[in-house]
């Protein structure tokens, strides 16, 4: 079952520079400064009382992050949605219809994720994530 939104991911071209500007936009730090080498992707997370704000540089030319920079520039790049057992979630969304970007979720640092392509969710690429504990 989705549980609410765990972030909202931001595509920039300057991590650096991003975290700065949203360190001032926020007034907390980055809770997490982290690569993500399977997500071709170095990430700053930022924890709100709501929910949070994930900055994403590409760190790879190839990658679906870096071509949607080039072709849309910095932006909203996707919204997460927690959800508290993710293969289930997938398994139902997938039987109704929605597209996802691998067949079945994968483990990522943060916890199981699946991502539905933006063609199956109105424009919107979204992710589900099942956190686990550490
Ligand atoms: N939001 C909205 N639309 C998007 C999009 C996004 N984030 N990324 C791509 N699109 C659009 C493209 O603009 C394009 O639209 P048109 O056909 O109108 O030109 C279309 O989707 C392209 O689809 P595609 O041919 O499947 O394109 P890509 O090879 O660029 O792959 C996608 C796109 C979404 C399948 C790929 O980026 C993907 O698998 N994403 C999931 C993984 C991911 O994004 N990881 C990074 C974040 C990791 C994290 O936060 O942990």
């Amino acid at each position: 079952m989705i549980r609410g939104i765990h972030h909202i991911a931001i595509v920039v071209s300057d991590l650096e520079a991003a975290m700065k500007t949203y360190e001032t936009l926020l007034g907390v730090k980055p809770e997490r400064v982290a690569e993500v080498p399977e997500q071709e992707i170095k990430m700053a997370c930022f924890a709100l009382p709501g929910g949070r704000i994930e900055l994403l540089e590409p760190t790879t030319p190839d990658s679906g992050v870096n071509k949607y920079l080039q072709k849309r520039g910095e932006g909203i790049h996707h919204v997460c949605f927690e959800s508290d057992d993710v293969d289930a979630d997938a398994r139902e969304l997938i039987e109704k219809g929605f597209v996802p970007t691998t067949p079945s979720p994968q483990d990522g640092p943060e916890g199981r994720i699946i991502f539905l392509h933006p063609k199956s969710t109105h424009g919107v690429l979204i992710e589900l994530l099942q956190e686990v504990d550490e």
